[in-house]
């Protein structure tokens, strides 16, 4: 048999469950995942390689139109993904979006769908509706006649996902390895760790909070035979939510902190001493300089 190889972007409305299913393809824990929208701000890239396939997946923030800068700088991130893409996957929450009124509403994927690319259409979620239900919704889109498949699947359960990557190597193009095999991402632990914390954000903090943040690492300084030294920056666009994130007599952050670290050690596999600081910056999120400073540009 040759050897296949190429890239795969994960695509579909925001909480869909694309970061989830990167995951759970690569068997492993790359992108952060949480039930609110808009987890996800920058493409993140996971590599699964097989004996005979390398496949470089795309995971990309939630199709939107754009309210702000940050959104924009987001749908950048998303359009960047699809151009050297040989599949698309194409996902939609059969609970939420059932016929995918909502996601076909966006003109990115009538875009998407119009072009000559290859895209499979996942109808993610299937745990959470009836078997009845699951086999009406398949054959709606199927016979749309407009994908190379459409695969039921559950990201939670690990369902018919191998059957997803049966399909993606069938129809990737014979090519080379790109990657060492014992690649599986290109960012920095940096970024992953920044990515942790602002999950934990997520998981903790109520409604406008999370999406008013980013987190930069400041320092990282690995010291063997003792705990890295981590701090980070959460940086926010008001003073009133700089005083949220930190609570009362800082407890908030505290618990912040604690809850974040696990999660780091987890990852690095080190114990680590992590500081987390404050940062107002005023309107970061519709502000050209600071988006760029915090690294959301058009290329990737
Ligand atoms: N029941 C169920 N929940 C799922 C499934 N896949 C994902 N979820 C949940 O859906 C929510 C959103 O998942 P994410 O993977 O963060 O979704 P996303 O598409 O990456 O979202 P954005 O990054 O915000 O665009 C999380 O709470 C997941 O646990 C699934 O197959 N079944
Ligand atoms: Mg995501």
């Amino acid at each position: 048999m040759k050897h296949k190889s190429g890239y795969v972007a994960i695509l579909g409305l925001p909480n869909a469950g694309k970061s989830t299913l990167l995951n759970a393809l690569l068997g492993q824990k790359l992108a952060i995942t949480n039930k609110k929208p808009q987890t996800t701000r920058k493409n993140i890239l996971g590599i699964l390689s097989g004996n005979d396939y390398q496949i470089i997946f795309l995971d990309t923030p939630g199709i939107l139109t754009p309210k702000y800068l940050l959104q924009k700088k987001m749908m950048e991130q998303v359009s960047s993904s699809t151009g050297n893409a040989d599949v698309l996957l194409l996902l939609i929450d059969v609970k939420e979006d059932p016929v995918g009124t909502k996601t076909f509403k966006q003109e990115y994927v009538n875009k998407l769908l119009g072009s000559e690319k290859q895209v499979v259409l996942i109808l993610n979620k299937v745990d959470l509706i009836t078997q009845e239900i699951s086999e009406k919704i398949l054959k709606h889109f199927e016979e749309m006649n407009k994908f190379k498949a459409v695969i039921p699947l559950s990201a939670t359960l690990n369902f018919n996902t191998q059957k997803l990557l049966n399909e993606i190597i069938e129809l990737l193009p014979e090519g080379p390895k790109f990657y060492p095999d014992d690649i599986v991402a290109d960012e920095s632990e940096r970024f992953f760790v920044s990515e942790i914390i602002r999950e934990k954000i997520l998981e903790l903090y109520k409604e406008e909070i999370p999406y008013s943040c980013e987190v930069l690492i400041s320092e990282f300084k690995e010291r063997k035979g003792s705990k890295d030294y981590i701090s980070a920056e959460i940086v926010v666009e008001r003073d009133s939510q700089k005083s949220i994130i930190i609570g009362k007599q800082g407890s908030a952050i505290k618990k912040l902190g604690q809850i974040a670290r696990e999660a780091v050690e987890e990852f690095l596999q080190h114990s680590v001493f992590l500081e987390l600081r404050v940062k107002v910056r005023k309107k970061w999120r519709s502000d050209e300089k600071w988006l760029k400073a915090f690294g959301y540009s058009k290329d990737k």
